[in-house]
């Protein structure tokens, strides 16, 4: 039986045995609706060797094949779905290796699921019905707005949907409204922080009691910043969007150690990111989702990237995730934005005045990332230009790399041959300062 919006589902207090038994039901079940409905994986499978027949125990998950951000993209756009187009009744999307994004689908039941677990979260973060929760992640194909919204209101709270930006309008309409929460990433609420600051508003004068930041790594230092600037307790959220997005796991507010994996819908893996070896609980490595009850885009053994550990059980019956120390490709987060270096390179790329050679630059100045991008002009050009030439390279690249790929930076354009070279090897383009969390 489904517990009420709002009330403490009994699977988040069960024995270990019953979480295992549902999750060997539900994974036999996607496994299942994976193979007959999803061509790609399915031929991986029969590739293998395996069925999902062969699956008898929650162990028999490592013998198949893992999905990769590379299958997603070789499929772009609905070639993984498992659901026939017009049963999907929502689209979000990432961005991807090439500049092609990842795209994602949820059936109705996939969006219900999606909001009771954020609603779970929430409730975990110690909000409850009948508060006030201003919604400042960015609404659109991110999954951050959306998937908060809808959670926010499956609590039974009121939403305030503000999306990211307008820092001064954030601060007036919390000072307004009276919030007795908050969702955003955790750089930007720093940035909403200092404008209470500059109006001189105290935090004891700040209505918000809690806020639930997500989608960018940050460590126990910014936590105690942000606790201390808003007079808040901080709460982290993980999601990604391939497998569902925010909500996949939450901390809870009496521990704070580390977000509790909603483990009735999600089952975690650590492997070693070299040999693709499952390893026990507590080591470091990979972490690995098999979604347990989507049907328009189930994932199976999806490798994150995102190196972590699996946490025992403390405030819930569920596993919990430990900080994530770092991904396993090249992809930068970038105030919650994911940014492969790639994506730059390609709008640098489209102007034949510049070299192609580049650097991206990370730095943190306060609270939020900052980025520069070193070019060069061809060698043609180099010492031909004039000042105002040279600018205007720089503006229509600054704009390009922020329309398309969603960042903000500062751009340079140097001469040619200014940056250095390899000889041998990968040409080394990022070169990121920003304090490790
Ligand atoms: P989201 O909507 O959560 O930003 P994306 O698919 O754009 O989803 O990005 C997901 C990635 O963001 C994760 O794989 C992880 O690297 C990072 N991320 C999300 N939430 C957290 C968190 N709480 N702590 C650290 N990293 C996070
Ligand atoms: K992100």
């Amino acid at each position: 039986k489904k517990p009420l919006p709002g009330e403490l589902d009994p699977i988040e207090t069960a024995s270990r045995d019953e979480i295992s038994a549902l999750q060997l039901e539900r994974l036999k079940w996607s496994l299942r609706h994976t193979y007959d409905n999803v061509a790609p994986y399915r031929e991986k499978c029969i590739a293998k060797g395996v069925h999902p027949d062969d699956l008898k125990t929650l162990a028999d998950l490592s013998r198949f094949p893992f999905m990769t951000k590379l299958d997603l993209r070789d499929h772009y756009p609905f070639g993984l779905f498992a659901v026939p187009r017009n049963k999907v009744a929502r689209l979000h999307a990432s961005s991807g290796t090439t500049g092609k994004p990842v795209v994602v689908g949820y059936t109705q039941q996939d969006l219900s699921n999606w909001a009771d677990l954020v609603a779970r979260s929430l409730r975990a973060a110690g909000l409850r019905a009948g508060d006030m929760v201003q919604n400042s992640y960015g609404y659109g194909m991110f999954t951050g707005g959306l998937g908060a919204h809808y959670g926010i209101e499956r609590l039974g709270c009121t939403v305030v949907p503000m999306s990211g930006g307008q820092t001064e309008k954030q601060v007036q309409q919390i000072m307004d409204f009276r919030p007795e929460g908050i969702m955003v990433t955790p750089s930007y609420s720093l940035v909403i922080a200092e404008e209470f600051e500059r109006q001189g508003i105290a935090p004891e004068d700040i209505s918000l009691k809690v806020g639930v930041f997500g989608a960018e790594p940050w460590g126990e230092g910014m936590r105690a910043e942000i606790e201390r600037k808003l007079g808040i307790d901080a709460i982290d959220i993980y999601g990604l969007t391939e497998v569902m997005g925010p909500g996949v796991a939450c901390e809870c507010i009496e521990t704070k150690d580390g977000p509790v994996i909603w483990e009735d819908h999600f089952y975690p893996e650590i492997i070693d990111p070299e040999t693709g070896e499952v390893l026990p609980d507590g080591e470091q490595g990979e972490l690995v989702f098999t979604s347990l009850t989507k049907e328009a885009f189930p994932v199976i053994r999806y490798r994150t990237r995102d190196l972590t550990s699996l946490l025992p059980p403390t405030a819930r019956s569920f596993r919990r995730i430990g900080k994530i120390t770092g991904r396993s490709d090249d992809m930068l987060i970038v105030r919650g934005v994911n940014v492969f270096p790639t994506q730059v390179e390609e709008q640098i790329l489209r102007d034949p005045r510049l070299s192609g050679n580049y650097q991206i630059h990370l730095a943190r100045d306060g609270h939020l990332d900052q980025v520069e991008i070193r070019c060069e002009l061809q060698r043609a050009l180099s010492g031909k230009l004039g000042a105002a030439e040279i600018q205007q390279i720089a503006k229509e690249l600054q704009h390009h790399i922020k329309t398309i790929v969603g960042i903000s930076t500062q751009v340079s354009v140097m001469d040619a041959d200014a940056l250095p070279r390899t000889l041998t090897g990968k040409a080394r383009r990022v070169f990121d300062e920003r304090p490790k969390q």
